[in-house]
């Protein structure tokens, strides 16, 4: 199968390109490589030493035999999508290509709205190209477990049934969204969902918790492969920091009473679900939703886990609850399901005291590249 993975040179991009081409997928990256230039634009740094994409992809190319096309443009732009599509000729199209950061988009207006044009017309694009010219292409789109917000009920995928006055529909499940970034990503399931009612196109939207983790069996043969591993206040994600910031002895940043419960999984499950959602493609009108998480965790309580494993390798891992700089509920209830992937075969890697082990070790090992100014959180919600 031929797939266009847009977004290819990413952390879950990445190691996505890399796992599907080990699967013998035929597969083309389209990136515009606009994420290395917003950390030059905020002067922070991926933790590992990321090698240029012509050059990852020539080296896994030397390493596997197995060739990746490479399409350098932006998708914003529909005439550079067009001929990249009709060039590749897509039966399958993976969607990472987002300004995928909370904090990034609440900076200020100018950030809010890139984000949001950045987001929404890409994926606009992405249906028109997929309707004009491929139109059975399957659509895989990374949407995000944030689009639910933390409601008092538990979270189905993607889809409630609702019993009003009598009567009684299944509807999409209520969004509430908790950034300027996570209302782009519920502004993109409306318009596929939109497109597969009425253009028949097909789709499945991967509503992705936080991932953590690094290495995947492909991105750890060799160092010019390395994925990108995120740090800073604005690009990095809550379990990736804590294991950097014990590995530099900075207390672990807890934001407010660190009851925030959120879903996890770590990159390997990311590139496996993405496999399962495309060996059984959605139909032609349907609009598919799995939510892609393996385990619920606060973050209070991933602190805690990042401190017993630090203690077993002789770290001293202190503990902050600093300021809030975010508006979000503390303390919640959360449930959600996610029994569509495991139910295609998923065989989730439950976080451990060996991962965290080796996410702890591989932090200590690039330490000296961490900037320390760039911890602690500098984006405000108000
Ligand atoms: P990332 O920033 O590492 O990668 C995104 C890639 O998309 C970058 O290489 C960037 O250059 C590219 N890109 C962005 N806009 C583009 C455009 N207009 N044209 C072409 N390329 C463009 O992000 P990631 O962490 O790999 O996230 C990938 C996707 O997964 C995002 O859609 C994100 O919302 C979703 N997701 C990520 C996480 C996570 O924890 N990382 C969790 C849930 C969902
Ligand atoms: N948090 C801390 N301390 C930190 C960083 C984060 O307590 O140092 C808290 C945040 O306040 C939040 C939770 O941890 O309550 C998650 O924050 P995050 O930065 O790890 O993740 P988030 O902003 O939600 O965004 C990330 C990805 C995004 C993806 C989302 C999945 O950047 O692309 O959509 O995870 S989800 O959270 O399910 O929406």
């Amino acid at each position: 199968m031929k797939v266009l993975v847009i977004g290819g040179d990413g952390y879950c991009g990445w190691a996505t390109a890399l796992y599907l081409s080990k699967l013998g997928y035929e597969v083309g990256i389209v990136d515009n490589l606009i994420r290395r230039h917003w950390d030059q634009e905020l002067g922070v740094d991926t933790l590992t030493p990321i090698a240029s994409i012509q050059k990852r992809i020539a080296h896994w190319h030397a390493l596997s035999g197995k060739n990746i096309d490479l399409f350098i443009g932006d998708i914003t732009n529909y005439d550079f999508l067009s001929k990249a599509f009709r060039k590749f000729e897509p039966q399958a199209v993976v969607h990472f290509g987002e300004q995928r950061s909370a904090p990034y988009s609440m900076i200020d207006r100018e950030h809010a709205v890139l984000t949001q044009v950045n987001n929404v017309v890409g994926t606009l694009n992405i249906l028109y190209a997929i309707k004009a010219d491929f139109p059975d292409c399957h659509l895989v789109k990374l949407g995000t477990m944030g689009e639910y917000g933390t409601p008092n009920i538990d979270i189905e995928e993607g889809y409630i049934t609702i019993e009003h006055n009598g009567r009684k529909d299944t509807l999409p499940y209520p969004k509430q969204p908790g950034s300027f970034y996570h209302v782009s990503k519920c502004q993109d399931s409306l318009n596929i969902h939109f497109a597969c009612r009425v253009w028949g196109l097909r789709a499945t939207d991967l509503n992705q918790g936080v991932v953590y983790g690094v290495l995947t069996e492909e991105t750890g043969i060799d160092e010019v492969l390395i994925n990108r591993l995120d740090y800073d206040g604005v690009f990095g994600t809550a379990l990736n920091r804590f294991c950097i910031q014990a590995a530099i002895n900075h207390p672990l940043t807890v934001y407010g009473s660190g009851g925030q419960t959120r879903a996890f999984l770590d990159i390997r499950d990311t590139v496996r679900c993405v496999e399962l959602a495309l060996a059984t493609p959605a139909k032609a009108g349907e609009f598919r939703v799995f939510n892609q998480f393996t385990e619920l965790f606060s973050v209070g309580d991933l602190a805690l886990m990042v401190q017993k494993a630090g203690a077993t390798i002789g770290m001293d891992v202190k503990i902050n609850n600093i300021d809030n700089p975010r508006v979000e509920k503390e303390e919640h209830y959360f449930n959600a399901k996610n029994t569509n992937l495991l139910d295609l075969g998923l065989k989730p890697h439950y976080l451990s005291d060996a991962l965290l082990d080796s996410l702890l070790n591989f932090a200590v090992k690039y330490s000296d590249r961490i900037d320390r100014e760039q911890i602690l959180p500098k984006v405000s919600w108000r």
